[in-house]
């Protein structure tokens, strides 16, 4: 019921559309039915013999004129329904794109990109069907079931009209278990369609893995069977309507031998003329049409309503994450200190397993936080909760500028924390556009500047066309550490409050990393806040705190000097990753990238 409500919001919008095309539809049909009785009447009139040349040319351009009044009919009825049902799905894939977009981590989590992709194309196709193609036959096939009956009974005869149409009484019902069956058929194609969409968008997310693997032949066996699955959810539609096409003749057949024995004993009596006999067989045609066409109604009504109830699906999803009550709308920028109060946090569906336990911190502005620790540990799940991608349990354990970070409007937070995520993401796009992400200025300087500090300007001046660069989907035509580099340019484009950096250095070599620690420091001031996370010690040792995760515990916290004395976990650390440093300067063949172990 929702759903049609949902729908019927959309379709008032267009109301006129639809009202010129019916009335246009209408006017087409009521004209159609006329043709058969002139047809009989020129018929009757040759054979009566009472047909004037003068009169025969009248009933012609009356015929031409129906026929002219039909064209521009049909025109009409498709330029107003067919524009209205593509407006419709025009305005629903826009609000679900909008809509999408405001859903939180856990929604995307929960949801197959392909899955999601097969609402944007095949589910509203079949809303467009149901609201186009479908409104017209539904609207058609009565007026013209009504107009030709009311026509055979008035201008021929009413004993012949119910003799034959009991056969056509057969398809009516037969049209309901048709209607089921399509139902369930057509809701297994879409999902085999969704599957398929699926399957193609992480084969060609994931093609590097799959070659490096060599899992193409794997993969390819694995989508043939998907796709002759598909293939066999399709044939199981057409089947099913291969089968009622022949059924349909043999009951249409049926009609016209009733019509023949029955109305030819009418004619040849003297009941009905020949014309009429002629105009009844004519008027017996145009009833199969509305008759199929009920089965047709019924399978796009099936699915475009089943379709209509997957879309409303993603619409009734409500982001987890808005600003609420507590928001505090006059406040327009992060300042003041972060804190993290007692921080505990499990992701949501795991509430027992907490990935952060207990953490305390304050960093003031013009200070660096470091966060290091095992693979797992919990690291980047203090930039996800800063960044509100989920939502802390209690209020106040994470404060900016002593507000709860509830308190402050999620844009002016989200504004205000530059973020290089650790999956860092560049979009198919110029590189100039890529780094500007995101910032109000786009200026060709900025972004220079900006990539100057990532130390990735003389990569990038070095390409052909340079900022014009396309990146391909993924950025893959850039090597990890360019890509790293960039989204740092784009981070620091920003020029934000609060930096993090998720990781952001790790594919970077350790001159490049210091050379861009060194800009850091320049420009952070002493009035913002830099967060950075990292495995490697010497991405993190200048830090003024550090914060060492073990398994969501901050076993050890302080400087780097404070923490080497110790002797606790970072200094083992400090150790191993010592050892290989000079394991590689002794044999710098080895290993020329400078990848320090991963704690
Ligand atoms: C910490 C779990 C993950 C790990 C722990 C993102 C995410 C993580 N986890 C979930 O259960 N659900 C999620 O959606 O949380 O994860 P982390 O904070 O991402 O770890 P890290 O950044 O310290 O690790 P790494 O590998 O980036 O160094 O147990 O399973
Ligand atoms: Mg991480």
């Amino acid at each position: 019921m929702k759903t049609l409500k949902f729908a019927g919001r959309y379709v008032l919008r267009h109301w006129w559309q639809y009202l010129l095309g019916i009335l246009a539809l209408y006017l087409v049909d009521q004209v159609n039915v006329y043709v058969p009785e002139y047809t009989g009447n020129i018929i009757d009139g040759l054979t009566e013999q009472t047909l004037t040349l003068e009169g025969a040319l009248n009933i012609v351009w009356m015929i031409l004129g129906m026929g002219a009044i039909i064209a521009v009919g049909r025109f009409c009825w498709r330029f107003f329904i067919f524009g209205a049902a593509r407006s419709i799905e025009k305005e629903i894939r826009q609000d679900m794109y909008g809509h999408l977009s405001t859903l939180s981590m856990r929604y995307f989590n929960q949801h197959k990109t392909g899955d999601l992709m097969a609402h944007f194309t095949n589910d509203l196709m079949a809303v467009r069907q149901l609201l186009g193609m479908t409104v017209i036959t539904a609207f058609d096939a009565t007026v013209m079931m009504i107009l030709v009956l009311t026509q055979m009974i008035t201008t021929v005869d009413p004993r012949l009209t119910g003799v034959s149409i009991i056969p056509l009484l057969v398809i009516a019902v037969g049209d309901v278990f048709y209607g089921r069956m399509m139902h369930k058929r057509f809701r297994e194609k879409q999902a085999a369609f969704s599957t398929l969409t699926d399957q193609v968008q992480e084969t060609i997310s994931g093609i590097r893995v799959i070659k490096a693997f060599v899992q193409e032949r794997k993969e390819l066996y694995a989508f043939a069977k998907t796709t002759e699955a598909t293939k066999e959810k399709n044939l199981n539609v057409v089947r099913l309507q291969a089968l009622m096409m022949p059924l349909m003749d043999i009951i249409i057949g049926c009609s016209s031998l009733l019509t023949l024995l029955y109305g030819g004993y009418l004619a040849i009596h003297g009941e009905i003329t020949v014309g009429q006999f002629v105009a009844f067989n004519s008027y017996i045609g145009m009833l199969v049409w509305p008759m199929m066409a009920v089965g047709e109604c019924i399978t796009s009504i099936s699915q475009g309503t089943a379709s209509l109830g997957r879309i409303f699906g993603i619409f009734k999803e409500q982001p987890d994450i808005v600003d609420s009550a507590v928001t505090d709308h006059s406040i327009t920028a992060l300042s003041g200190e972060v804190r993290m109060n007692r921080l505990t946090f499990a992701y949501p569906g795991q509430p027992d397993v907490p990935v952060l336990r207990d953490i305390s911190v304050t960093i003031r502005p013009g200070e660096t936080l470091a966060v290091i620790g095992r693979t797992g540990a919990g690291k980047t799940t203090i930039p996800s909760l800063l960044t509100r991608l989920y939502d802390t349990p209690e209020p106040g354990m994470i404060t900016i500028g002593g507000r709860d970070v509830r308190e402050i409007p999620l844009s002016v937070l989200r504004e205000g924390i530059a973020c290089v995520p650790q999956d860092n993401f560049l979009f198919s796009d110029t590189l100039q556009n890529n780094i500007a992400f995101g910032s109000a200025d786009k200026s060709l300087e900025s972004v220079i500047h900006a990539a100057e500090l990532a130390c990735i300007h003389d990569n990038i001046a070095a390409f052909p066309e340079q900022y014009q660069t396309v990146v391909g989907e993924r950025g893959v035509t850039l090597s990890g550490g360019q890509k790293q580099r960039s989204s740092i340019a784009r981070a620091l484009m920003k020029d934000a409050p609060i930096l993090i950096l998720d990781d952001a250095l790790s594919a970077v070599d350790t001159d490049t990393e210091r050379n861009i620690l060194d800009n850091l420091r320049t420009i952070r001031g002493n009035d913002r806040i830099t967060i950075i996370i990292a495995h490697r010690i010497s991405t993190i040792q200048d830090a003024d705190h550090i914060m060492v995760l073990d398994d969501g515990d901050m076993v050890e916290y302080g400087t780097h000097d404070e923490l080497i004395a110790n002797a606790g976990l970072y200094k083992s650390l400090f150790d191993k990753q010592q050892l290989e440093k000079q394991l590689r300067e002794e044999h710098p063949d080895q290993d020329a990238e400078g990848g320090a172990a991963h704690v």
